[in-house]
């Protein structure tokens, strides 16, 4: 397959995902320049919901086994090192933004921050507090000029949310898209721009399990889907002309991908604009899925007819794309796939053109070659791990919900 440019993720957990509230949190903190390593299972996953018996049990390393291959099959490749460049308060998204070198982190609380301390947009008294909600995504326009938040509000509904930002001062805050959510789980959340220079927003199928509403399926709700507008052409936005169901009576002509159920993270391969999209799973598989460069679009991922490779609920199914990675759900306390970027950094030879990708409460984090992915393997372990991020410079970081930000370095 192609590489490509993008980046996904997908959030948090099969049933529910990040944390409760009362979650031990670090203090918030500045930045510690240490280079502490990450401490293997470090955490239990406070998630209720995500703790299936086998979730509260330290991750087994070896145990996750996505696609089993051995860590053998790769060959040439050298270890990592997760070096600690924040402390911040639950962090669950990372973007940066073109002409500035800083790095931004959403908090979950509400809190969009600088890696350096500073607070750019603080919603922390509009934002709902459930386990997968909050603030949950941020992307810059390509410009530079907005930026965009993706939040959920106290009754539970989705904004995307854009302000002019000048790298000083966000101002002239407007809703671009806003979307009721039937349930407080599977909020989605990740926002990024495309290499077409448009927005991708991730929505899951508006939660309760097992995607009761039926979204996944249904193209007249924006629920369970990846859409992609034009947030700066038109009011509130644009649908681009080009999106695949333009002219599909009862379609709802924002939608880019759908069948997803939670698609916490994606994003975009920087060298190609593939996209890679981890979209978390019901009762037995996570899921990483994959879109070409090029795609047309339109592409059904298959939930809730299937979860993975498997069917999960009778039904009619057109032409349906299987994922190109699943692991076991429940198995070495595995609960949520959180999608990262392919890596195309200068920093780390041995990596570059692997996907690299993770579990939230097992910790473990994988490199697949995007060629070949079942030849996975282990490169490290984060310890609650929500979300990956991408510099300019195409070096990756990986974020902890627990409150680190980490660089990833060559070990
Ligand atoms: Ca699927």
């Amino acid at each position: 397959m192609r590489l490509a440019v993008a980046v996904l993720a997908v959030v948090l957990t099969a049933c529910s995902a990040a944390p409760p509230e009362g979650a031990p949190v670090p203090p918030s903190a500045s930045v510690p320049a240490g280079t502490e390593a990450v401490s293997p299972s470090a955490s239990v996953p406070a998630d209720a919901e995500a703790a299936s018996p086998s979730a509260s049990v330290p991750a087994d390393a070896e145990a996750a086994s996505p696609s089993g291959s051995p860590a053998e099959s790769t060959p040439a490749q050298g270890g990592l090192r997760f070096t600690r460049i924040a402390e911040l308060e639950r962090p669950v998204a990372f973007a940066v933004r073109s002409g500035d070198r800083r790095l931004y982190v959403a908090e979950q609380g509400g809190r969009l921050r600088t890696t350096d301390g500073d607070t750019v947009v603080d919603l922390s008294g509009e934002v709902s507090g459930g386990n997968e909600q909050g603030l949950l995504g941020v992307a810059f326009h390509p410009s530079g000029r907005w930026l965009y938040l993706d939040w959920t509000d106290k009754a539970g509904t989705t904004h995307v949310t854009e302000w002019a930002y000048d790298g000083a001062r966000a101002t002239r805050r407007r809703d671009v898209l806003t979307q009721e959510q039937p349930f407080a789980n599977h909020n989605g959340g990740q926002l990024a721009f495309g290499p077409d220079g448009y927005l991708y927003i991730a929505l899951g199928d508006g939660g309760g399990g097992g995607d009761p509403e039926g979204n996944g399926q249904d193209l007249g709700t924006l629920l369970g889907k990846i859409l992609r507008i034009d947030p700066r052409d038109g009011k509130p936005y644009a649908v681009p002309e080009d999106n695949p169901f333009v002219g599909k009576e009862g379609a709802r002509t924002e939608i880019w991908a759908y069948g997803l159920r939670n698609p916490w993270r994606f994003g975009f391969d920087r060298a190609n604009g593939d996209l890679w999209i981890g979209d978390v799973g019901q009762n037995a598989w996570e899921e990483v899925d994959y879109q070409p460069a090029g795609s047309e679009g339109g592409e059904n991922y298959g939930w809730n007819l299937r979860e993975g490779r498997e069917r999960f609920r009778q039904g009619p199914a057109g032409k349906l794309t299987d994922p190109v990675i699943v692991y076991p759900l429940n198995e070495g306390g595995n609960c949520s796939v959180i999608a990262g970027f392919v890596y195309h950094g200068a920093k780390i030879p041995w990596l570059r053109g692997q996907f690299l990708y993770g579990d939230f409460c097992a910790g473990w984090i994988r490199a697949a070659p995007v060629d070949e992915p079942a030849r996975d393997r282990r490169v490290g372990e984060v310890e609650q791990l929500s979300s990956f991020g991408e510099d300019h410079d195409g070096e990756l970081y990986a974020l902890s919900l627990a409150g680190p930000v980490y660089r990833i370095d060559p070990a």
